[in-house]
């Protein structure tokens, strides 16, 4: 018997796993408005991984034009400062991932075509969404938590773009609503603005994500 917090060696296979694929979308790769540094590097890993999951989810970053969290959205300010909203503190980003947009797509170089869902978040123009499951405001549900509940699914494997935002708030929200998290570290890229990375690893940690590596999931 693995401990519990181990991954399954047969994650893949198992009916009660899910990998979710995060944002693996041209605005969040080297070109793109929210470029993340090197983050076309895990994509081969990362069609790799998903071709062994049996149950797959894609996160689509998915805004509306002038979204809340645009730097553009706010006369004045620029990319990476930092504002208040009544839901709480929010970085400001360059335009990226408009709904309909080029940017917004899904990566050509993704191979994943066994997906069953595709989960649109950031959608609500006054709120921003890194999490998969729960907006900024962290009341607004995707539907991803009853979507998976519904499957019987008990345990979350995450990789994607960008560690330190969608795919660590994503993992402690899943860990929050009760599934065993595990962060497959080597198929995720961080964007890192002003120590996010080592904030995001210490939430994951006391939150209770484990971070793995794909060798862990012995494919
Ligand atoms: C993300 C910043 C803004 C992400 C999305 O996917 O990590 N980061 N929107
Ligand atoms: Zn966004």
């Amino acid at each position: 018997m693995p401990f519990p917090g181990a991954p399954l060696l047969n994650a893949g296979e198992d009916p009660r796993s899910v990998l979710v694929a995060v944002d693996l979308q041209g605005d969040f790769l080297p070109g793109g408005s929210l470029g993340v540094p090197d983050g076309d590097a895990i994509l081969p890993l990362a069609n790799r991984v998903a071709a062994h999951f049996r149950n797959l989810v894609l996160t689509q970053d998915w805004h509306p034009p002038r979204h809340v969290s645009f730097a553009s959205s706010h006369p004045g300010r620029h990319p990476l400062e930092r504002i208040a909203l009544p839901y709480g503190p929010q970085i400001l980003w360059p335009d990226h991932c408009v709904q309909g947009t080029l940017g917004a797509r899904l990566s050509d170089a993704l191979d994943m075509p066994h997906a069953q869902m595709i989960v649109r978040k950031g959608v609500h123009p006054t709120i921003d969404s890194y999490s998969t499951f729960y907006e900024a405001d962290r009341t607004t549900p995707t539907g991803l938590v009853g979507y998976l509940r519904e499957r019987s699914i008990e345990r979350v494997y995450l990789l994607g773009l960008a560690t330190d935002f969608c795919v660590a708030w994503s993992a402690v929200d899943a860990v929050r609503a009760g599934f065993r998290t595990f962060v497959i570290a080597d198929a995720c890229r961080a964007i890192d603005v002003d120590g996010s990375l080592a904030r995001a690893h210490t939430d994951m940690a006391e939150a209770g994500v484990r971070i793995i590596g794909s060798a862990d999931l012995g494919l």
